[in-house]
Formats: C-alpha cells, sequence, structure tokens
C-alpha cells in the first residue's frame, strides 16, 4: 500500500539561506520553488536519489509551520509516503483506528493530494500520505 518516501519536509526560516548546503556543500540538485498559499507556505524541492527534500519556509506568522519553527526550531517537519488512491487510504487508517489531521486529502506542493495523520498515531512523527498530481513534475 506504501509506494516509497516521497519526501522528507524540514522546516526552515529562510530557503535562501538553507539552501546552499544542500545544493553547494552535499551537491544535490535544485527543482523548483513554490508558493503554497493555502498552507501559508514557501516550498523548495531538492532531488535526493528517488526521494526529495522539502524545504518549508512560512510566509506569515500564523503559518503552521512558523508555530511549528516557534515552538520546536527549524528541522524536519514531517515524513511523506507515496500512495495510489488516498482517499482509500485514508478510509483504512480511519478503520483501523489511526486519528487523521486530515479525513479527506486537500492539495499540497505540486499539486499533488495530501492527508497527514496525527503524530500522536506515530510516536509524534508528523506522516503526510502523498498522492501524485496526474501532471506533477515528478514529485
Ligand atoms: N511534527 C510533530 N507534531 C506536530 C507537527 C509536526 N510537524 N505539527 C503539528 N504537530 C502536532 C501539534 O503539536 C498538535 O499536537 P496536540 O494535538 O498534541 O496538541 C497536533 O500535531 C495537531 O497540530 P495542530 O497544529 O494543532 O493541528 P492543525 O490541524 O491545525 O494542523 C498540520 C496540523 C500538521 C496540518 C499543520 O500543523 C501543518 O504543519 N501544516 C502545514 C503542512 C505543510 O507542510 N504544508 C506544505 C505542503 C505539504 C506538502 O505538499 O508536502
Amino acid at each position: 500500500m506504501i509506494k516509497d518516501v516521497n519526501h522528507i519536509g524540514v522546516a526552515v526560516k529562510s530557503i535562501e539561506t538553507a539552501l546552499p548546503f544542500y545544493t553547494e556543500t552535499l551537491g544535490l540538485t535544485f527543482e523548483a520553488v513554490e508558493n503554497v498559499e493555502s498552507q501559508r507556505v514557501r516550498v523548495a524541492f531538492i532531488k535526493a536519489g528517488n526521494c526529495k527534500i522539502e524545504l518549508l519556509e512560512p510566509t506569515s506568522p500564523d503559518s503552521p509551520v512558523a508555530k511549528f519553527i516557534e515552538k520546536r526550531g527549524e528541522g524536519i517537519h514531517h515524513v511523506a509516503l507515496s500512495v495510489d488512491n488516498i482517499e482509500d487510504r485514508i478510509q483504512e487508517m480511519i478503520e483501523k483506528g489511526i486519528p487523521m489531521i486530515d479525513s479527506t486529502s486537500r492539495k499540497g506542493a505540486g499539486g499533488a493530494n495530501i492527508a497527514f495523520m496525527h503524530p500522536k498515531a506515530s510516536n509524534g512523527v508528523l506522516v503526510e500520505f502523498c498522492e501524485k498530481a496526474a501532471k506533477q513534475h515528478d514529485n
């Protein structure tokens, strides 16, 4: 049911400041930057083999990512797992008694359909289901 790790989300104060570590020091490839208005974040994708690192920069002080950084500092924010048929996967989790933050999918970066589980289901790790959009840039 889980295909692979699609990306790892990392909360940062500034994409511009964080990016050179990944691109210059590690030599990974920067792919794209995008505003996800609905979630008040700017997102940068970095390719790391079959996985991606997704830098998340808050675009307003009331962004959930701004609150995360305020509470916990910069660092790993979520792990996103690739799935097909996301609505079915969400229903499966609900039937298994897993608390979902999203009981139906919403749009994430790259037009993907995404849904978050409550971190109490997974030892404090925020886990995202991620279903590629039909014409998404290989995200
Ligand atoms: N890691 C661990 N725990 C987290 C967390 C994180 N990153 N973010 C939130 N939580 C915890 C909260 O502390 C809270 O715990 P309690 O219920 O025990 O107090 C719980 O999860 C719920 O969090 P909340 O902020 O109160 O709930 P909301 O429903 O308002 O929002 C969430 C939850 C995860 C959607 C939001 O906090 C968030 O991070 N939104 C941004 C999502 C994002 O990254 N979007 C960018 C694009 C995504 C993509 O395409 O990949």
